[in-house]
């Protein structure tokens, strides 16, 4: 009896009471859906939570995504899923940016030598900005958005910033097309070089280091071999980085990019990891972004830190100067769209949260790289920034 109700109710469910006719569900359609990366937990997860936030959209934030929906938005795709000639076409906006004149004052900033060094300027000098509590989700995500417009409307880049799924690559990140050293990958690991692994928290061995694997030297292979890296260090990374002939950090102090691709931190980065943060933190932006963070004194760095220390190394070991190793940008790419796969859990009470609840005038300025914007105003990957941010991840 029951079967025959629902089957004479369904139909005029689904075509709802005046309504024209159903609209496909959106579909990502994305370029993995197969071989050689089939779609892992977190993703299917994103493509079943699309429904409830395109519902979201429609209802609550008509009004105030701008015209912005989940058809019409940008898509930026895994690095895996690039082809050959689209990963090139990324490197060379890159390259691009690395040769293009600095905006910000050079001889106020002398390690300052090329348009790229502006972004790695901005998290230097703007490092408790970008990093306070509230801010870390939101200003991470005007930051990524800057760079990937400054690679399209400064170097011709016709594509998005691409993310990484650190999933994909955690078995073997060494030899994945990330960082295989080839001319269509960001480069190969460092040469090996003394390296003593990753101090994370106090000093108790083990839990809290982060072993060394095979590179810690100067990266020889794939696009970024002649790389010079210039500003900084700042923050205490355990080699032998020569000191800033300022000690602000912002002198001239050219030197090689380095790089420890390591296996022991990727393995804190499998796709079981990033479904648990999003399914179990549960539905208080604080929770989630402390688990994010991870409890490194429990042997439990979190992804954030976890994909940073695959890349290690200078300056992708510095905490203030980390964006000067290209990769930082896929790795923060693959942050905010955990947050929003996490906000789409629950649209109607995630898309209104910032950890700490700051005041409603507060504000994220990235100085040279971006424009100043309202924290609040960030939240939404459709519709944020004033209608600018026009994204998803597929
Ligand atoms: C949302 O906006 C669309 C297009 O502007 C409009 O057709 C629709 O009726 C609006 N829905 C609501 C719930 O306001
Ligand atoms: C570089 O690596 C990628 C991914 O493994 C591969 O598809 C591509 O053909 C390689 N390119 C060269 C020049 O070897
Ligand atoms: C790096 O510089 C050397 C020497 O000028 C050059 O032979 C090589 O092609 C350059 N490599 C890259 C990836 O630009
Ligand atoms: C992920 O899987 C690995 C390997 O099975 C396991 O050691 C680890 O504890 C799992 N992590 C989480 C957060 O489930
Ligand atoms: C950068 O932005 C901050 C915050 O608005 C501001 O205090 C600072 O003066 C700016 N710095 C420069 C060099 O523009
Ligand atoms: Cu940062």
């Amino acid at each position: 009896m029951i079967f025959t109700y629902l089957a004479l109710l369904l139909p005029t469910i689904l075509v709802g009471v005046g309504a024209g006719p159903v609209k496909p569900a959106f579909s990502l359609n994305r370029r993995s859906d197969g071989f050689p990366y089939p779609l892992d937990d977190t993703d299917k997860l994103e493509e079943s939570s699309l429904a409830k936030f395109e519902a979201y959209l429609t209802n609550t934030k008509n009004t105030s995504s701008h015209g912005c929906t989940l058809e019409n938005a940008v898509r930026r795709q895994e690095w895996h899923d690039l082809s050959v000639a689209e990963r090139e076409e990324y490197i060379r906006a890159v390259l691009c940016l690395q040769s293009l004149p600095p905006k910000a004052d050079k001889k106020k900033y002398p390690g300052l030598n090329n348009r790229y060094d502006d972004f790695v300027l901005t998290h230097e000098t703007q490092a408790m900005h970008l990093h306070s509590t509230p801010h870390l989700f939101p200003a991470h995500r005007l930051y990524v958005w800057a760079y990937e417009k400054a690679l399209r409307e400064e170097c011709g880049y016709a594509g998005y910033q691409p993310y990484w799924n650190w999933g994909r690559t955690a078995s073997n990140p060494a030899n994945s097309p990330l960082f295989n050293g080839n001319m269509s990958s960001m480069g190969g690991n460092g040469a090996k070089a003394y390296y003593p692994g990753v101090k994370t928290t106090g000093f108790q061995k083990p839990y809290d280091v982060i072993p060394a694997d095979e590179g810690g030297g100067c990266v020889t292979t794939g696009p970024f071999a002649n790389m010079t890296v210039s500003l900084g260090p700042i923050g205490k990374v355990l080699i032998d980085i020569p000191p800033n002939p300022q000690a602000d950090g912002f002198g001239a102090n050219p030197r090689c990019l380095r790089r420890d691709v390591n296996g022991f931190s990727s393995a804190q980065t499998y796709d079981n990891y990033t479904y648990s943060l999003i399914t179990t933190s549960g539905g208080d932006i604080n929770h989630f972004q402390a688990d994010m963070l991870g409890v490194p004194s429990a042997n439990n760095w979190g992804v954030h830190m976890a994909g940073h220390y695959t890349i290690g190394g200078d300056p992708g070991g510095d905490f203030y100067s980390s964006p000067g190793d290209p990769v930082f940008w896929f790795h923060h790419g693959m942050i905010d769209r955990i947050w929003w796969i996490w906000q789409m859990q629950d649209p109607e009470n995630r898309m209104n949260q910032l950890p700490e609840n700051p005041p409603a005038d507060d504000f994220v300025d990235l100085n040279w790289t971006a424009e100043r914007a309202e924290t609040w105003d960030l939240l939404d990957n459709i519709g944020g920034m004033g209608g600018k941010f026009c994204y998803i991840y597929v």
